[in-house]
């Protein structure tokens, strides 16, 4: 991997953050403690050790590898195809260094689903199942993830007793109230971020961990950057870290001048209600500086040994969203800007670099995969199918079809869609159906149900219904 030379590429204004970012580089290649800069009283606990297991040896950053890979999964939450680089959807696009480096050196999907909201998606990867089999289809607070569902974390524990150690940094959002202990109870070894689906102001925003919940003052995308090196640089065995940020999702603001390179904007409220758009991507841009800060402050070794897989949780949301998609039909709804999502993996084991993969994928499967990633069995009575293979070159099978599902105060909203990446079907709970052309109508404008339908496009809707019913047996 050349993650190292990330900030090679970034334009010439970026150089003095280099330059800031060397002592921080070598003091993290000297297996010295990462400074926590405005948050050093944010991490207190001290990372527990499991007996070592006597197939790992320590590599010279004194990181066990073993036969394991670690995983560093970073879940954007708010973020379509429309503001990334690399996806021909969408006209201002944000300047991401980092990320198009890592696709660059990976996989890109362009045809990879999440749900429409932020919960359903998270329970899907967690548990590797549709909501409707957890509960979990919405974000209102009886969506719920059940305690006795095996989650990711638990599994690889369990399959490799106890070497793979876990952490969820960030937002958590699959349990509501103040349940604080629920990660660390379902199979989570550290939990730190915020638990709550979202804050009012990223620079005051509510901290939980061990159980408690404080204030903290600095700014919640370095903040959780911090606490991800932290964690993961105290590790002396395999890790899986969930790092769950909260940009860019709302409030928009104007995030410090060092993250971003929308230039000069004016940081008032009238301004940002006014024009959103400038102010959201420099919001996904700090959330590429600060995931290259995160790589860079990783040794070599340990990040020639890390799968990196990056996604958004849902589409971009209204008043943020760009053409073609429409605000009826973005964030929170069935249509594809609200669940047609970047999908980027790159790192260990991603032989394929620079490549587009068209395979149709959905958020549930990064269960399996990460599972396969790791050297691990699938786990069974899933609904999730691992892309692992794709992408080391080999042809699967995989799956025919694409779905998400959504659960909302507004009825006609709620329902379920499925595609087989040319034709989408859409069920909404009131009773309404609405049916798509893909190819040839990739805005979803022309609902082929109020017209009589072609023989083939009839044949395509009876095996969507048909599949669609078959899996919510
Ligand atoms: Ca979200």
């Amino acid at each position: 991997m050349r993650i190292s030379l990330l900030f090679i590429d970034r334009k010439s204004f970026a150089f003095p953050l280099l330059l800031a970012l060397l002592p921080l580089i070598f003091t993290q290649c000297g297996k010295t403690t990462q400074p926590l800069s405005e948050n050093e009283d944010i991490l207190t606990e001290e990372p527990a050790t499991n007996p070592a297991d006597p197939d790992n040896q320590e590599d010279q950053d004194g990181q066990t590898t073993g036969d394991y890979p670690n995983i560093l999964f970073i879940l954007a939450d708010d973020l379509g195809l429309d503001p990334m680089p690399g996806y021909p959807i969408g006209g201002q696009k944000a300047f991401l260094p980092t990320l198009t480096q890592l696709a660059n050196e990976g996989v890109r999907f362009t045809q990879a689903w999440s749900n429409p909201a932020c919960t359903p998606t998270r329970a899907s990867i967690l548990t590797g199942k549709y909501g409707f089999r957890t509960g979990v289809l919405g974000v209102e607070q009886d969506n719920n993830i059940r305690p006795s569902e095996r989650i990711i974390q638990q599994a690889m524990r369990e399959q490799t007793d106890g070497v793979y150690r876990s952490s969820v940094i960030g937002k958590w959002h699959v349990t509501a109230g103040d349940a604080f202990e629920v990660p660390e109870a379902m199979g989570v070894d550290h939990y730190a971020g915020l638990f709550s689906g979202g804050v009012n102001d990223y620079h005051r925003w509510r901290f939980t961990t061990n159980g408690m919940t404080t204030t903290q003052n600095s700014y919640i995308t370095t903040a959780l950057t911090d606490l991800a090196l932290e964690w993961i640089n105290a590790q002396e065995q395999p890790w899986f870290c969930w790092l769950a940020y909260n940009a860019p999702h709302s409030p928009f603001h104007l995030p410090p001048n060092d993250l971003h390179y929308q230039g000069n904007l004016a940081s008032d409220e009238a301004s940002i209600d006014q024009n959103p758009l400038p102010y959201y991507l420099a919001m996904i841009e700090s959330l590429d500086t600060e995931i290259g800060r995160l790589l860079s402050g990783l040794s070599s070794a340990t990040l020639e040994n890390t799968l990196i897989v990056f996604m958004g949780d849902n589409g971009t949301p209204n008043g943020v969203v760009q053409s073609p998609y429409v605000s009826t039909k973005a964030k929170g709804s069935l249509y594809h800007g609200g669940v047609h999502v970047p999908l980027i993996v790159s790192g260990y084991g991603v032989e394929r670099q620079g490549e587009e993969e068209e395979a149709l994928v959905t958020a549930v499967d990064l269960y399996n995969t990460f599972l396969a990633a790791a050297g691990l069995s699938p786990e069974d009575n899933l609904d999730s199918q691992s892309f692992w293979p794709l992408l080391n070159g080999a042809s699967i099978g995989g799956r025919t079809f694409n779905y998400a599902e959504i659960a909302s105060n507004r009825a006609n909203r709620s329902g379920y869609t499925i595609s087989d990446g040319h034709h989408k079907y859409i069920r909404f709970n009131n009773g309404t159906e609405e049916f798509f052309d893909l190819d040839n109508d990739p805005s979803e404008d022309n609902n082929l149900l109020e017209q009589s339908l072609s023989s083939s496009a009839q044949n395509a809707l009876n095996a969507l219904q048909s599949k669609a019913a078959e899996i919510r047996q």
